[in-house]
C-alpha cells in the first residue's frame, strides 16, 4: 500500500445516471507520470471515453482536478482544473478556477473528482468527506449564477466550496464555464454545459480533514519565504491595485489589442478602459484562497451593480465590439457572469456578427459599439430568443456554415475555440501559441505576446521564437496545470520558479526536480494532442497541419491603423515556424505524435490505441 505525502491518493467518482458512488485509489505511477492536475485529466479522459464520445452525452466524464500543491498553506494554492470533451470543439478541454471548493475538495480527501452519467432531474451533488449525496436543485434551476449561489449557500453553508453553472450552462450553449464566488470562471470550451448535460447545477463539497504533508517544517519556511518575496517585488502595489487591467494600456501601447473583431490592434476609445476607471470606482478587492496578491478588482458598473474585472473580458466585449466606458463594458461582462458564459467567446462571436453586419451577409444584425444591442443580444445568445442569437450560440466555427462560404476569414477562433485578447497581426509567436495550444485559442498556456514585444524583434519568425513558445507551455500549460498552483506569482511579479519543484518536494518528499516536470508537462502534450487526433479522426472532421493554423484574416488584412500600420502575418514563415515546432515537439509533419516519442514518454498505449482507430503514425 502507498503511503501518500501531498496527494491524498484518492479520486472520487460518481455516475449520476446510476447513483454510483466509487472512491478510488490510484496508484503511485499516475502520481509520478502525470502529477495531477491537468495531468490526471487528460490521462482519464484518453483512457475512459470511447473514442468519439458525444460531448454532451452521459458517457462523457467531467473531471475536477487538484494538484499536490493545491490548498497547501503555500501561495496562491487555491486552484483547480476543470476538464472534459469540449462540445465547442470536439477536442479536450479544460480551464482553472480559482475557488474555495479547491480547498474543500482536498479536504474531504480527494485529489480529483470524476463524474459521469446523468440526471433526469436537477440536482446538486453535495459531498461532505466521505459522505456523497445528490440533492434536488429545483429551487434554483433556471436562476442566475449569483442568486444561485446565494441560495446554495444559505442551504449548504457559507464556508462550503461550491461550483455551479447558469442558465448557459443550462441551456448547453458550448461556451459556457462553470463559476463560482461572483467573479470566477473556468472551463473556457464548454464546461459548463457539460454540467449542464448532466443536469448538475452546483458541486458542493466540505472536507473537515487537510492533505498531509512530508516535510512540514520546510514547507512552512519555504512559503512564508515565498509569501515574503512576493510581497516585496517592485510590482506588488500595481499588481493589487489593478490586476490584470494594466494590461489594457499595455495592449494598446503595443498595439494588440483587440478591436473590430481583431481588425486592429489599437482602439481609439482605449483610455475609457485603463486602469484608472478600476481605481476611480472600485468597491472592493479580492482573491483566491491562500493568495497574499489578490487580483480580483471589484467595481460599480453602470447601474451600480458590481464586477470584477480582468483584461479579457474588458478587451473582448469592449474594444473588439468597438464599445468604450470601463463601467459599461463591466455590465456586459457582469450579463455575462450572470449566465455562466465565457466572455471571450461571446466577444468573439458578438464581433464576428458585427463584422458580418457591416458586410451585409447577415439582415438582421448589429452594428459595431451599440452597447445596448449587446446586453439584449446575450440573453438572445444564452436563452436562443432570436434567430442571430440562435446561430452565435453555435460558437464562431459553426456559425460560419450558416453565414457564407467566406465568412470563416474572419471567424476568430482555432479548432473552434474562440481567440484570447491578443491581436496577432504583427505576433507571429503569440499567433503560434495560440496555434498550438491545447485547448484551442487560449492565451493560458503560451503568453508569450509579453516577450515578444520586448524582443525586439517583434515581426521575426526566428528558431528562437518558437523555441520560446515550447519553454513556456512546458511551465505554464504544463507544471501549473499539473501542481495545479496559480502562476501569476511567477509571471507577474517574477517568484522564482525553483520554488515548485521545492514546494512539490517538501509537500510529497520526493524529489522531483525542475526537469522532470518538464517531462511530465511533455508527456501531457502528448496525451492531449493524441486525444484530439483520435477524435477528429474518429468522428471524420479530418486532421492535419491546418488545424494548427491562427485566423485567416492575421493573414489577409493587414492593420490599417497605429505604428504597426500594414502588418500581417506571412503565411510561408509561419508555416516553416510551425514545422520547426513539430520538430521539437516529435511530431510528424501534420503534428501527430510519432511513435518513438509516445514510447519516450512511456505512451505506448496511446500510440496502439491511435493504430487502432486507424490513424497512421509515423516512426
Ligand atoms: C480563463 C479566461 C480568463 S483568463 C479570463 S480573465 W484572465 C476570463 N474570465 C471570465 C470571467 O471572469 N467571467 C466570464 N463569464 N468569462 C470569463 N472568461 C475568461 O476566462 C483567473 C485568473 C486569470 S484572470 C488568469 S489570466 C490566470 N489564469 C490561470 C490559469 O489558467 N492557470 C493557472 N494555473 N493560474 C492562472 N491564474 C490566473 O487566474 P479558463 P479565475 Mg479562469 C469573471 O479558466 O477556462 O482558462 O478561462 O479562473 O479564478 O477566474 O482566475 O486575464
Ligand atoms: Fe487568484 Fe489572482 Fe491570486 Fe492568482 S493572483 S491566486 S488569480 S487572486
Amino acid at each position: 500500500m502507498v503511503v501518500w505525502k501531498g496527494w491524498t491518493g484518492k479520486i472520487l467518482r460518481v455516475n449520476l445516471t446510476t447513483g454510483e458512488v466509487k472512491v478510488q485509489e490510484y496508484d503511485a505511477e499516475l502520481a509520478l507520470n502525470f502529477v495531477g492536475g491537468r495531468g490526471f485529466a487528460a490521462k482519464i479522459l484518453w483512457d475512459e471515453l470511447r473514442p468519439g464520445t458525444d460531448p454532451l452525452s452521459p458517457e462523457n466524464k467531467l473531471v475536477v482536478a487538484a494538484g499536490p500543491l493545491t490548498a497547501l498553506p503555500i501561495p496562491s494554492s487555491g486552484k483547480l482544473v476543470i476538464a472534459s470533451k469540449s462540445p465547442l470543439t470536439g477536442g479536450y478541454g479544460d480551464g482553472n478556477i480559482g475557488t474555495e471548493a479547491a480547498v474543500q475538495l482536498r479536504r474531504a480527501g480527494y485529489d480529483a473528482l470524476v463524474i459521469e452519467g446523468a440526471l433526469k432531474t436537477p440536482g446538486y451533488l453535495y459531498i461532505e468527506d466521505s459522505k456523497v449525496e445528490i440533492q434536488e436543485a429545483l429551487d434554483t434551476w433556471g436562476m442566475d449564477t449569483f442568486t444561485s449561489e446565494r441560495r446554495i449557500r444559505a442551504r449548504f453553508g457559507e464556508d462550503a466550496g461550491v461550483l455551479l453553472i447558469g442558465p448557459a450552462g443550462e441551456n448547453l450553449v458550448p461556451f459556457a464555464t462553470v463559476v463560482c464566488q461572483e467573479g470566477r470562471s473556468g472551463g473556457r470550451p464548454g464546461m459548463g454545459a457539460v454540467m449542464g448535460s448532466k443536469r448538475l447545477k452546483a458541486i458542493v463539497i466540505r472536507g473537515t480533514g487537510e492533505p498531509t504533508v512530508a516535510k512540514e517544517r520546510e514547507l512552512e519556511e519555504l512559503a512564508s519565504k515565498a509569501y515574503d518575496e512576493i510581497k516585496s517585488k517592485p510590482g506588488y502595489e500595481k499588481w493589487t491595485k489593478y490586476g490584470t487591467m494594466m494590461t489594457v494600456r499595455w495592449s494598446q501601447e503595443a498595439s494588440v489589442l483587440p478591436t473590430y473583431n481583431f481588425s486592429e490592434g489599437v482602439f481609439e476609445e482605449a483610455e475609457s478602459l485603463y486602469e484608472e476607471y478600476v481605481e476611480e470606482f472600485k468597491v472592493r478587492q479580492r482573491g483566491c484562497p491562500h493568495c497574499n496578491m489578490p487580483c480580483g478588482n471589484v467595481i460599480a458598473a453602470e447601474g451600480g451593480v458590481e464586477v470584477e474585472v480582468d483584461y479579457e473580458n474588458i478587451a473582448m466585449l469592449g474594444s473588439n465590439l468597438g464599445i468604450g466606458n470601463l463601467r459599461r463594458v463591466a455590465l456586459l461582462n457582469r450579463r455575462a457572469d450572470e449566465l455562466g458564459v465565457d466572455t471571450i467567446s461571446l466577444g468573439a462571436v458578438i464581433g464576428f456578427a458585427m463584422e458580418a453586419t457591416e458586410r451585409k451577409l447577415i439582415k438582421e444584425g448589429i452594428e459595431w459599439g451599440d452597447f445596448n444591442g449587446v446586453l439584449e443580444l446575450i440573453d438572445d445568445i444564452v436563452y436562443g430568443r432570436t434567430e442571430l442569437g440562435r446561430l452565435l450560440a453555435k460558437g464562431v466555427r459553426r456559425a460560419t456554415i450558416v453565414v457564407s462560404s467566406d465568412s470563416w476569414k474572419f471567424a476568430m477562433h482555432v479548432k473552434g475555440l474562440e481567440v484570447s485578447g491578443y491581436d496577432c497581426h504583427a505576433a507571429p509567436a503569440m499567433a503560434l501559441a495560440y496555434g498550438t495550444s491545447p485547448v484551442g485559442a487560449h492565451h493560458k498556456d503560451a503568453w508569450v505576446i509579453a516577450w515578444e514585444v520586448s524582443s525586439g524583434d517583434r515581426l521575426g519568425y526566428g528558431k528562437e521564437k518558437v523555441e520560446k513558445v515550447v519553454e513556456l507551455q512546458r511551465i505554464r500549460g504544463g507544471m501549473f496545470e499539473t501542481l495545479v498552483a496559480c502562476r501569476l506569482p511567477w509571471v507577474e511579479l517574477g517568484l522564482d520558479l525553483d520554488y515548485y519543484p521545492r514546494l512539490l518536494e517538501a509537500a510529497t518528499g520526493i524529489g522531483v526536480g525542475f526537469d522532470d516536470l518538464m517531462m511530465v508537462a511533455d508527456r501531457v502534450y502528448n496525451i492531449i494532442r493524441a486525444f484530439w487526433v483520435r477524435e477528429y479522426h474518429v468522428e471524420r472532421r479530418g486532421w492535419s497541419y491546418r488545424m494548427d493554423y491562427p485566423p485567416q484574416k492575421w493573414f489577409e488584412s493587414p492593420l490599417t491603423k497605429g505604428p504597426l500600420f500594414g502588418a500581417k502575418l506571412d503565411p510561408e514563415k509561419y508555416r516553416a515556424m510551425l514545422e520547426y515546432y513539430y520538430k521539437l515537439r516529435g511530431w510528424d509533419s501534420n503534428g501527430i505524435p510519432r511513435k518513438s516519442t509516445l514510447s519516450k514518454f512511456g505512451l505506448d498505449y496511446v500510440a496502439k490505441g491511435l493504430e487502432e482507430v486507424g490513424v497512421r503514425l509515423s516512426e
